[in-house]
């Protein structure tokens, strides 16, 4: 294992290879060849910015000496990116001066056993000013960006490497990081280790200007730092599984995940039959065999607004919701509905109860006065039926940035901030009785097929595509951390390194 320290402006496509010791590298691309392997270190590194007055700390405490976080906090970090535009610390986005990179690297045991392999580290770019230690020694400094430099560090890595394998051959292996909670549910409540847990988060998309769906590590922690930001506590992946890397940060940020399968468009009566349903629960055994280590992960959706009013889709649910809580009678089941509480057949099968409803938007439009009525009506019929928590898995507005108008009309920024006001009106009516969390639609704007309630896609986000805020993000932003107050999660309480934004413990 090598250990880096790098510190400079910003650090792109840093690369480790090895070869045989015949070949030279050059300052080439590294490509691979039946002679030559190579390792990709993009990822998330830890990261600190030297904010002391003369910004030469690190250097003053030799923080390459020992990992970094025994020097002080650290933030995740993506690699390539650019330090400034992913953070939500003002400071950081003005920063000038030097900035700590550092990640272990797992070599591979022929890299550093086989002496006759030539290791070499090389950056794609780093700006302004590199300079790189590999385990605590400084390798390699190099003056401008843009450019690539390289060293060879099969010295470093092949002296430590051997003493550190001498235990004996090693099997193959890998190591998981652990979480260990527990998820119970009431009649009013959802508990996570046995304290009443509230979720207060949203609904995400995996979505992004050119981008669409591929994954990309710059937005997602672009993503988690504006979660954190917002003081949200929880998502759900709507209306599908998210990139395991996701997950994976879901864990280590402590974001609690409702996860739900690709269950989405069941809305025809042909649509409930036994091949779908087969199909359906063999995605679920996917899901929950993926997914199933992942302490963020706190239940399983099955379904988005299913046409739930049919009998025929009554049968199917409850199939699809035994057959998840075989494959893990540790976590609750629920699928999402849009339906009405008196016809819906599949709510007596879920655990916890999770609505979509849009009220002054798909109808009544304008009518932001009726909201907090329809609500109380909505959570009480449903409550009264089945003595079950309930969670409003969706509501929002349409909105684009820019668009002012008071009084407010559709489509603006007031209109969309008025009708999450009325909406949180209603949910403070019962949400210590009863109602157990508010996912708004959407994090951000996000694209669709055209038609004609979108305008160049969905504009539910709170933020935009391009995940600015929008004025109801300022509204959420405070509830959100004012539940997180009352709720005694604040972000303070976390001690540890990864969870010290973390919203629950
Ligand atoms: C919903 C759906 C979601 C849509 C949203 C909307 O009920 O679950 O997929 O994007 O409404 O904005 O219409």
């Amino acid at each position: 294992m090598a250990r880096g320290s790098a510190v400079a402006w910003a650090a792109l496509g840093p690369l480790l290879w090895g070869c045989a010791l015949g070949l030279q590298g050059g300052m080439l691309y590294p490509q691979e060849s039946p002679s030559r392997e190579c390792k990709e270190l993009d990822g998330l590194w830890s990261f600190r910015a030297d904010f002391s007055d003369n910004r030469r700390r690190g250097f003053e405490e030799q923080w390459y000496r020992r990992p970094l976080w025994e020097s002080g906090p650290t933030v995740d970090m993506p690699v390539p990116s650019s330090f400034n535009d992913i953070s939500q610390d003002w400071r950081l986005r003005h920063f000038v001066g030097w900035v700590w990179y550092e990640r272990e690297v797992i070599l591979p045991e022929r890299w550093t056993q086989d002496l006759r392999t030539r290791v070499v580290l090389r950056i794609g770019s780093a700006h302004s000013y590199a300079i790189v230690w590999v385990n605590g020694v400084d390798t390699l400094e190099h003056e401008g960006g843009y450019l690539p430099f390289e060293a060879d560090i099969s010295n470093l890595v092949q002296v430590q490497l051997t003493a550190q394998t001498s235990l004996g051959p090693v099997s193959d292996f890998y190591t998981l990081p652990v979480g260990i909670r527990t998820v119970a549910v009431t009649k009013s409540q959802f508990l996570i280790n046995g304290k009443p847990f509230y979720f207060h988060g949203v609904n995400k998309h995996e979505d992004a200007d050119i981008r669409g769906k591929g994954f990309d590590w710059p937005l997602l922690v672009k993503d988690f730092n504006l979660l954190r930001w917002l003081g949200a506590n929880a998502f759900r992946t709507s209306h599908y599984p998210y990139a395991e890397e996701v997950m994976q940060m879901c864990d280590r940020y402590g974001i609690v995940v409702i996860d739900e399968c690709p269950g989405v468009g069941l809305a025809l009566p042909q649509f409930f039959n036994n091949v779908s349903l087969h199909h359906h629960m063999q995605v679920m055994e996917e899901v929950v065999r993926r997914d199933k280590n992942h302490p963020a992960v706190v239940m399983w959706s099955v379904a988005n607004e299913p046409a739930s009013h049919l009998e025929s889709a009554g049968y199917y649910l409850k199939m699809v919701i035994a057959h998840t809580k075989s494959l893990d009678p540790s976590r609750p089941v629920t699928f999402v509905s849009n339906s009405n509480y008196a016809a819906d057949k599949g709510a007596p099968y879920v655990d916890v109860i999770c609505l979509n409803s849009y009220y002054s938007w798909y109808h009544d439009y304008g009518h932001l006065e009726l909201i907090q009525l329809q609500l109380a009506t909505q959570f009480e019929n449903w409550y009264k039926k089945y003595q079950k928590p309930i969670i409003q898995s969706e509501y929002g507005a349409e909105t684009i940035a820019g668009f002012h108008q008071d009084p407010p009309l559709m489509f603006t920024e007031e209109y969309q901030k008025s009708l999450l006001e009325q909406y949180h009106l209603g949910l403070d009516q019962k949400r210590r009785k009863y109602v157990v969390g508010e996912l708004i639609w959407n994090f951000a704007d996000f694209m669709t097929e055209q038609s004609p309630t979108r305008v160049l896609g969905n504009k539910k986000g709170i933020f935009t595509r391009q995940r600015q805020p929008k004025s109801a993000a300022f509204l959420l932003r405070e509830r959100y951390w004012k539940i997180a107050n009352e709720t005694r999660y604040p972000h303070s309480v976390a001690k540890s390194q990864c969870l010290e934004n973390s919203l629950f413990t």
